[in-house]
């Protein structure tokens, strides 16, 4: 299932293949005030890829920078880049002008598709950056907008035929810390994913409803809110916001089945589910962060349903270790998806036997491309790729996560990853969010310290937490500080920022 013939267009087969089967009218997606059927967003993409190709001049092999927040105007651009050979660079919507100069210059973008509303920084980047030629906004209502331009072309548009390898995407890391790196992935690629993870894991239907809340500038979000319904026929939501109370509003409104956020969002969720009628949902993802057993526990006993985590990295494009619901394990990841294969490696590249912590490596059909960088060598040993995680697996076979290799704390000569900590933290009824991260210390070389966000109506008992993680792990991992936040820094995708934290 995962060989490809040399030509391979992927807007030809998550879009127009539907059409061709006589599939058009199924719903596809929706949001921002439009419900477009299958046909409906190739028609759309196909208006806009004339417009690529006929009044912005874009070529095959053109990088073209998408931005906008989740809607179907820009699942269509996405569609329409796709469908005329071209490279999409999406980008994250809090991007500011120096980030967006920056992803400008390293991907060499010469054209955009840009949300009126998300304009001025990117003007203000293109400033800088004259070597992006063109903008075209969509959502202006303008009469030189993207829609009004695209109305003045046909419905039809015949995909350009690209090489099953042709680069189709640029995908920027979320970048938990230091610079943005460009990862680039083929046609193939986004086909790959659809046929690993989803019918392994997620196995979705036609008749599913996706929602969630990842940017499709994050590839988390780009193939569970927009590629692997498509890949199924299925339908998608897009939110233009999606915070936790307004993603359960949604699910409820949509009568949505399959979900994908992150951890924190599920915490956040898990209190406000009485609320919401979610009857309709069936399927829950969880990646960008471990999952605590304690926040799946939760969800379980608030909804019923077990969570399917998965570890991806924008270096893979997805997710490559998971499980089943039927085989979900508290406090694991799981198990390498069905294409990939795992190992864990010691410092010096030699294979680990079980129980012992050391860096993952996978190999799969999806992997690290970057932009010309001299990383490549760093996250690529011999075919393997080097995600920058610490895991065992356990005698089961089962990867279980402890931490980024940069974030494993080193204290009293003892090797701590955060992630149990907070994973321990989490269990106790007082404890919403929390992060622990190692803070320089004379003694110890490094100190645990955690800062925990409390519960609503939880007072902050710093000797109350610690007790409670000496009695749920090894007692030497207990946090020696405790500082109380109302809140923690993250990504837009919801990442702990841990490097912020060991700033302060
Ligand atoms: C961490 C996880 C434990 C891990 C992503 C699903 O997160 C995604 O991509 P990024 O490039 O970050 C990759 C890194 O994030 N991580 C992600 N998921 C998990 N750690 N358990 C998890 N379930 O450190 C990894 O190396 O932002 C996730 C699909 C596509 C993605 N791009």
């Amino acid at each position: 299932a995962l060989q490809f013939g040399p030509r391979l267009n992927a807007a030809t087969e998550l879009l127009d293949r539907w059409v061709a089967q006589g599939q058009g009218d199924r719903p596809c997606v929706q949001g921002a005030g439009v419900k477009w059927s299958y046909a409906d967003l190739q028609a759309e993409a196909n208006r806009i890829a004339n417009v690529l190709v006929n009044e912005l001049g874009v070529v095959p092999g053109n990088r073209v920078l998408l931005r906008g927040a989740n809607t179907p105007q820009l699942a269509a651009c996405w569609f329409a880049v796709i469908k005329a050979g071209a490279i999409a660079v999406a980008t994250m919507p809090l991007l500011r002008a120096v980030e967006l100069g920056k992803v400008i210059a390293k991907a060499e973008v010469s054209h955009a598709l840009c949300d009126a509303a998300l304009a001025d920084e990117l003007a203000a980047a293109q400033q800088q950056n004259p070597v992006l030629r063109g903008i075209c906004l969509f959502r202006s209502g303008e009469p030189d907008g993207l829609e009004a331009r695209a109305a003045r072309h046909p419905a039809s548009f015949t995909n350009v035929d690209t090489a099953s390898d042709d680069c189709a995407l640029i995908a920027f890391t979320s970048g938990t810390t230091g610079q943005p790196k460009g990862t680039m992935h083929f046609h193939r690629d986004i086909i790959a994913i659809c046929r690993c993870w989803p019918p392994h894991s997620l196995r979705a239907e036609a008749s599913d409803v996706f929602i969630g809340s990842p940017p499709l500038a994050f590839t988390f979000g780009l193939g569970g809110l927009l590629l692997f319904p498509m890949s199924v026929g299925a339908s998608t939501v897009l939110l233009e916001k999606a915070a936790p109370e307004l993603l359960l509003k949604a699910i409820v409104e949509h009568r949505a089945t399959v979900c994908f956020t992150a951890p924190t969002s599920y915490r956040a969720m898990a209190p406000l589910v009485a609320q919401h009628d979610i009857a309709s949902l069936r399927k829950c993802v969880s990646a960008g962060e471990a999952l605590p057993a304690a926040t799946r526990a939760l969800w379980k006993e608030k909804t019923g349903i077990e969570l399917l985590d998965g570890i991806g990295a924008t270096e893979l494009l997805h997710i490559f270790i998971s499980h089943t619901e039927a085989t979900a394990r508290p406090g694991a990841t799981g198990k390498p998806v069905p294409g990939y294969r795992a190992c864990i490696l010691d410092d010096a590249g030699r294979a680990l036997p079980p129980g012992q912590i050391g860096h993952l490596a996978v190999k799969g059909p999806t992997g690290c491309r970057y932009l010309a960088d001299g990383r490549q060598r760093q996250y690529v040993h011999d075919g393997w790729n080097l995600t920058g995680d610490a895991y065992l697996v356990d005698a089961d076979g089962y990867y279980v996560y402890q931490a980024r290799t940069d974030d494993m704390i080193i204290s009293g000569g003892y090797n701590i990853a955060g992630p149990e900590v907070e994973a321990a933290l989490l269990s106790h009824p007082a404890v919403a969010e929390c992060a622990v991260i190692g803070v320089p210390d004379a003694e110890r070389g490094q100190l645990v310290k955690a800062f925990v966000v409390l519960r609503e109506g939880h007072a902050g008992d710093a000797k109350a937490l610690q007790e409670h993680v000496k009695a749920s792990i090894a007692p030497y991992k207990y946090p020696r500080a405790i500082e109380f936040r109302s809140s923690l820094p993250r990504t837009e995708t919801g990442k702990l920022q841990r490097f912020k934290l060991r700033e302060t």
